[in-house]
């Protein structure tokens, strides 16, 4: 059996040119069977990071010219030796080039198996592995600034920076313990109080970015609620910018929800627009409200619509009953501005939403303000990614909250007069979930769960 790994690292379908890569010890072994250069040389004689023209071989027949780069161990993406290939960009050019790779010793790779070799041979940190995966998913200029920097390694240096800090007190707070006569007390309790407040500081920053991130990368989960006929298609479509979902004037056109992922301005919302709230007789009405419901009930953010030109009824007082009980933020949307207004304002003076804006869907005014609004929620001002740690998914804020907790159940120990050797187990504890924030120490079930979410080829 052999290591090297093959793949095809292009876009399936046709395009000017394909890359088949080929990472392992065997990588350039594997490409002299099935690359012959145009010069005559052995591959093996190509110095590395050069590129070299000539003959891709398959079973002793020329199918294809294209150029080889090879890169020698460690100085390649994976760490080890690698080959690129290149060829004419066709479905079946491709797959008989990589065929030809497999005769020729390689074995297929798998999702993201170049990206997990180029972590497990110290090439990449994680975070900076999970970049390359940020990078190719982007889907909004804010994605790709925060997917650069997480790239260029600022979660790393944040990361290592606390570890470093946060070991040296526990080292500190052991020896104490270890060997008390010697002289290796560095530090005092209130010293290791003081030490340890700093590090408090920089987690809770670090833990209060991932709201920033969240809505940058994975979304908010916003539902748009209310009574039938207030407009919520009509948001639904303006927001993602196309006539996603049916609008007509009869109540009860939308009976089930529907989910649209749409990056709006700096945040990435995961909109759903759900059946209007009422009481209803009808079968699949009354499932599309309970739906409503439940959609409700797990939102982050609320775009509660109102119709300016109605009266306001018992179904708004239903609707309003329903959102006292949830978490989410919530704005009022008040619709239909554009005609006149009979809806009584005072019935929303309670405290139940944080923000009121005015719209007219049909006549799109108000759109924009309430974009703007949204963003304004979860980002303040110009964020340089490069300089601002913000951590992105929920591994890394699952590691940064455990450490935190830990920090700040040392510090209420030391703030009661708990010694310092006492209050170590929890920064050793604390030390320990720092380490995976950036996979200094972290499972094989947690690296293989990242990888095989990429491509394969990647
Ligand atoms: N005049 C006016 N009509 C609107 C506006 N927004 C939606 N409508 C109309 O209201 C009706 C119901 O709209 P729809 O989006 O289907 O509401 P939903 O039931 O809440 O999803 C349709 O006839 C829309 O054209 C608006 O801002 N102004
Ligand atoms: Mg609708």
């Amino acid at each position: 059996m052999t290591n090297t790994i093959a793949a095809v690292s292009t876009a399936y379908g046709r395009g000017g040119i394909a890359v088949i890569r080929i990472s392992g010890d065997e990588a350039i072994t594997v490409a002299e069977k099935m690359f012959h250069p145009a010069n005559g040389k052995a591959l093996s004689e190509v110095k590395a990071s050069h590129a070299v023209y000539g003959d891709i071989v398959k079973r002793a027949a020329v199918i294809d010219n294209g150029i080889c780069t090879i890169f020698r161990a460690p100085h390649s993406y994976t760490g080890e030796n690698v080959v690129e290939i290149s060829c004419h960009g066709g479905i079946i050019l491709t797959e008989k080039v990589l065929e030809a790779a497999f005769e020729s010793g390689a074995v297929p790779a798998g999702a993201g198996e170049f990206t997990k070799r180029a972590f497990t041979n110290g090439k990449l940190s994680l975070s900076q592995a999970e970049a390359v995966g940020m990078l190719i998913d982007a889907e909004s200029e804010e994605q790709l600034s925060l997917a650069a920097s997480h790239g260029k390694g600022v979660i790393k240096r944040k990361a290592d920076e606390l570890y470093e800090k946060l070991k040296t007190i526990v080292t500190g707070v052991f020896a104490n313990v270890d060997f008390p006569d010697e002289d290796l007390a560095e530090l005092s309790d209130e010293e290791v109080l003081a030490e340890i407040k700093i590090i408090e500081k920089e987690l809770a920053a670090l833990q209060s970015s991932y709201k920033v991130g969240r809505a940058v990368l994975e979304g908010i989960r916003t539902v748009i609620i209310g009574k039938p006929n207030t407009g919520k298609s009509s948001l639904l479509n303006r927001l993602v910018g196309r006539e996603r979902a049916i609008v007509t004037d009869i109540a009860g056109t939308t009976r089930d929800t529907i989910e649209e992922s749409v990056a709006l301005g700096r945040v990435m919302l995961r909109l759903i627009d759900t059946a209007g709230i009422r009481e209803s007789n009808d079968a699949v009405e009354k499932i599309g409200v309970e739906r409503s419901l439940k959609e409700l009930s797990e939102a982050e953010l609320v775009l509660a619509l109102f119709d300016l030109s109605n009266e306001t009824d018992g179904e708004d007082s239903l609707i309003l009953d329903r959102l006292k009980n949830t978490n989410a933020t919530k704005i009022a949307v008040l619709n239909k501005s554009d005609l006149s207004e009979k809806f009584d304002r005072t019935v929303l003076e309670n405290g139940i939403f944080t923000h009121t804006v005015e719209i007219s869907a049909a006549e799109n005014v108000g759109i924009d303000e309430l974009k703007e609004l949204i963003n304004s929620l979860y980002i303040e001002g110009e964020i340089d990614y490069n300089s601002r740690a913000v951590i992105t998914n929920a591994r890394q804020n699952a590691s940064v909250s455990h450490a935190l907790e830990y920090v700040r159940s040392a510090m209420r120990e030391l703030e009661s007069g708990v010694s310092a050797d006492t209050a170590g187990f929890d920064l050793e504890a604390a030390l320990s979930s720092l380490a995976e924030l950036d996979g200094r120490r972290v499972t094989e079930e947690i690296v293989d769960g990242i990888f095989h979410r990429f491509c394969v080829g990647k």
